[in-house]
């Protein structure tokens, strides 16, 4: 038999093959049991000694060749086929809908009032949330007897060297002044952590926004504007702000702020338990000695900072009763923001 006939043929069957059922009786008319090449290679046997060497190997060639033109011709039609069936998809059915996701309230309250300070001048900076003992109270002219250093107070990973989980993001204002000069106008939002026992109005862990500026010559007066532009920008321009003296270690003079109440104007109801203010953050002139740990000259520059707690304000904000609303991720409450 001439084996470049047969190819010949076996290319002609090929070309006619138009499904992958038509391709297996080919592949069995050739390579089956009682196919065509295992009849050449029966007929080796009958051949004379010298020529059966080069004939087998004939052989072998188009077996080989006849594999891969099989395997080739399948995957084709496998390939047209999915083609066929994209032709067949209804452009007429309804589509499934993708939703869109949003960002998180406290997210969304973060952002509005990084937008806020920016717009004044002041860089968006973050820190980590494991700090050092000395980042999170020494540096701030926390003492050591202070009660928020207490293991009730403060989530400590590891003790020497002491680490912990930050408590406010202060050490970020830390590592800002140790690394930049004045001037310096600098928000901090991030998560803090503290081990309070979870009701409506606490959690372990929380979000805070903190503030400062160092320049010469910052007085209080500076403080009060650029906090009533914050918080007129937020709760709106016809509220009225108070500050109360008040202690941190780490400002002096400082205060709390309040505004009025947002639901009554000030007459008194539940939300601000009858006495018509809210208080909505802390504050102060930044304590020399601050300055002295952080390196600033304090007979030269003078600074104000300020901090407060992201979920207190946008439940004020919103009209939330239950902090622990904002973690549960229940899309009920999440799709309303
Ligand atoms: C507050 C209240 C008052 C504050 C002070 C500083 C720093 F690092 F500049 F000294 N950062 N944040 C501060 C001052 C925070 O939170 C209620």
């Amino acid at each position: 038999m001439d084996i470049k006939l047969i190819q010949a043929q076996i290319e002609n069957d090929l070309a006619a093959v138009t499904s992958l059922q038509a391709l297996e009786e080919v592949r069995i008319k050739y390579l089956g049991r009682k196919g065509l090449l295992a009849e050449l290679t029966g007929s080796i046997s009958g051949l004379a000694l010298e020529q059966r060497g080069a004939f087998g190997k004939e052989v072998n060639v188009l077996k080989n060749k006849l594999l891969s033109l099989i395997e080739e011709k399948g995957k084709f039609l496998k390939k047209s086929g999915s083609v066929e069936k994209k032709e067949n998809l209804d452009v007429g059915l309804p589509g499934i809908a993708q939703e869109l996701g949003g960002l998180h309230p406290i997210t969304q309250v973060i952002n509005e009032i990084c937008a806020i300070f920016t717009r004044m001048g002041f860089s968006v900076v973050q820190g980590p949330e494991i700090e050092t003992e000395y980042n999170n109270f020494t540096g701030l002219n926390i003492p050591l007897e202070h009660p928020s250093r207490d293991a009730f107070d403060t989530f400590y990973l590891k003790n020497y060297p002491k680490l912990l989980l930050r408590s406010h993001t202060s050490p970020v204002q830390v590592r800002a002044m140790k690394a930049h000069q004045p001037p310096l106008a600098i928000v901090v939002p991030g998560r803090v952590y503290r081990p309070d026992a979870v009701d409506a109005s606490h959690l372990f862990m929380f979000h805070q926004v903190e503030g400062f500026l160092v320049d010469e010559n910052v007085k209080f007066s500076d403080l009060k504007g650029i906090l009533e532009l914050f918080a007129k920008s937020v709760f709106g321009q016809d509220i009225k702000m108070r500050f109360r003296p008040h202690f941190f270690p780490f400002t002096e003079p400082s205060a709390e702020v309040d505004i009025s109440c947002i639901i009554c104007k000030g007459s008194g109801c539940s939300v601000c338990g009858r006495k018509g203010w809210l208080e909505i953050l802390g504050a102060g002139l930044i304590h020399p000695d601050v300055f002295k740990q952080v390196g600033y000259d304090s007979k030269k520059y003078t600074g104000f900072a300020f901090g407060m707690g992201i979920e207190r304000i946008a439940m004020l904000k919103y009209g939330i009763n239950d902090i622990r609303l904002f973690f549960e991720n229940d899309l009920r409450f999440l799709k309303q923001f």
